[in-house]
């Protein structure tokens, strides 16, 4: 009774606006900040109900729009491993946030939590935790969604602050496994792993350029760097589009997706910074790209896509196997680590064929983390990047004990430390150092710096693993983007019937061709890739490709 007043309650504080319908997407709610108030609440709801089922595990809600301007604002859910909520959930988080009246909602959350076993009632206990960026209407949303939590009897809010997406996602991992969550913990997990990683740099490698200019697109990644940067010794941060009041607008002519997207240099830098290294993050900091100012007579930058950097890390941890498991010939001890790569069909093909190079397994799913994620779990150690910046490294917990236990034999028989041994402290310090919750601008960032350290490597030299076949996108609008329909992750289209045909057709035209389309997760367009060996050959196969979708 107590649970059917409360659920009413809430539902009738927060109506759902007439003409609004949401969809939970590629990753969860998103529209004008002013309107999400009915849809956070309800993901409150979800949440608690979620946190229930999981027998009172700890979930997690971030209210950020990622790098989408600032008036917007969004909501999403972290599952108790931190990882995206789980996809079987969707449809129902949709037909709670379209829920019509308060009486619908109550039923279909209790017909819901019939079907999936969920008990209700003061005996069960839940508990959220809550994290926002730095936008406007963050606070407000954040009420909504307190509302909508404590609108489930037993559940217990906990609000942790302003925050990146990562860090709230980090934290739910880590309170999960019964360690310490706090936002100290993190910033201490990241500066001692980043330590030790500096402190594993060969005797003859020291002494690379320290320099790094971030742009942090002016929301709460560049705050974060500002807090910690004092303490990361051996590198020379530099905060630009920090967020601070006069700097600019969040994500407006800055940030890791205008920078990916345009190519050109972002607000805030100027001819001074020409031929310096630096990093640009979306606006709640899970993205991560790098670029360089080539001159001062143009804004074109070299940029260093979520390709490069998934290769910049898959050598460095193919390189630290290698070690351990070779070591000269006399590894009397080795692992077995099957070490997996996850792209998706925006991958540019040259990073692919670079990975394939290495003789990497490289895998490819849909667009969007909730995918390749899973897809790394299948690995011990599983590398996911998207181009536009959003990737981690997941390890498997069976590798990370033989790596602890190897760590220890090796310490007792050679205690001033073989290249075996340090292989191996530098494969555990990577695990602490990178978030394997889910992609982490600046934990990604902290992990790139240490390997260019121990490679002794240039911006330059990072830019020449391999050269980016040239490549172009278009968005097309249609009536209706669903009667696009895709399929072997997104690289081919199944319906409707002859288009793929059609595109055959065109990519045939071109020396190294490579075409897809697909309907946004995010937008109402449908989008198309394309890849040629010039520029004008990508171009115009996009183009021509982009006609018959219309
Ligand atoms: C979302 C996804 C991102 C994906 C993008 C594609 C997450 C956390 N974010 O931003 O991974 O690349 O959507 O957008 O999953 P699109 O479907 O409009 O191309
Ligand atoms: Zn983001």
């Amino acid at each position: 009774q107590e649970q059917r007043r409360r659920l009413l309650a809430v539902a009738s504080r927060f109506p759902l606006p007439s003409g609004c319908r949401f969809s939970y997407g590629t990753a969860g709610f998103r529209a004008d900040g002013a309107t999400m108030a009915p849809a956070v609440c309800r993901a409150g709801i979800l949440a608690a109900l979620r946190s229930v089922k999981l027998a009172g595990a700890a979930v997690g809600i971030v209210i950020t729009a990622s790098h989408n301007p600032f008036g917007d604002n969004g909501v999403k859910i972290a599952d108790p491993d931190g990882g995206m909520m789980a996809q079987h959930w969707e449809p129902f988080a949709d037909a709670l946030t379209n829920a019509p009246d308060p009486d619908a909602l109550l039923q279909l959350v209790l017909q819901f939590c019939r079907d999936e076993g969920i008990p209700l009632g003061s005996q069960h206990t839940a508990q959220v935790l809550l994290g926002r960026d730095t936008r406007p209407t963050g606070a407000y949303l954040l009420d909504a969604a307190l509302q909508g939590i404590n609108a489930i009897v037993g559940a217990c809010a906990i609000d942790m602050g302003i925050l990146t997406t990562p860090q709230l996602h980090w934290m739910v991992r880590s309170k999960n496994k019964g360690v310490k969550a706090s936002e100290s913990d993190y910033f201490m997990q990241l500066i001692g792993s980043f330590r030790r990683m500096l402190e594993l740099v060969p005797k003859d490698k020291i002494g690379g350029e320290e320099k790094l200019i971030v742009d942090g697109a002016n929301g709460i990644g560049g705050v974060k760097l500002e807090q910690i940067k004092a303490e990361l010794s051996g590198l020379d941060i530099n905060v630009r589009n920090s967020g601070k009041e006069g700097e600019g607008i969040l994500n407006h002519m800055c940030g890791a997706d205008f920078v990916q997207k345009e190519r050109v240099t972002p607000h805030g830098f100027s001819s001074e910074d020409v031929g310096v290294r630096c990093a640009s993050l979306d606006g709640d900091a899970d993205r991560l790209v790098y670029f360089r100012l080539p001159s001062a007579s143009d804004n074109r930058v070299d940029l260093v896509d979520g390709d490069k950097i998934l290769s910049l890390f898959a050598l460095f941890i193919r390189e630290q196997l290698d070690i351990v498991n070779n070591n000269g010939g006399q590894a009397n001890k080795s692992l077995s680590a099957r070490l997996g790569i996850v792209q998706t069909a925006y991958a540019n093909g040259a990073s692919t064929q670079f990975l394939k190079s290495l003789g990497l397994e490289v895998a490819f799913t849909p667009t969007g983390v909730k995918y390749l994620h899973k897809r790394a779990l299948d690995y011990d150690i599983g590398i996911y990047f998207e181009a536009n910046g959003h990737g981690t490294v997941v390890f498997s917990e069976d590798l990370i004990s033989q790596l602890e236990s190897l760590s220890n034999e090796l310490a007792s028989q050679a205690p001033t430390g073989s290249a075996q041994r340090h292989a191996v402290m530098r494969l555990l310090a990577t695990s602490q150092l990178i978030n394997q919750a889910v992609g982490d601008a600046l934990s990604g960032l902290l992990l790139v710096e240490a390997i260019l350290q121990y490679k002794g490597w240039s911006f330059q030299n990072w830019c020449e693993l391999y050269s980016d076949l040239p490549s172009r996108q278009l968005k097309v609008k249609v009536k209706d983007r669903s009667v696009i329909v895709t399929t072997d992750a997104e690289t081919k289209v199944s319906q409707p019937s002859g288009l793929q045909e059609l595109i055959d057709k065109e990519t045939a035209n071109y020396t190294h061709g490579r075409c897809f389309v697909r309907p946004s997760g995010t937008e109402d367009v449908v989008r198309v890739y394309a890849e040629a060996s010039t520029q004008v050959e990508a171009d115009s196969l996009a183009k021509s490709v982009a006609h018959h979708v219309e």
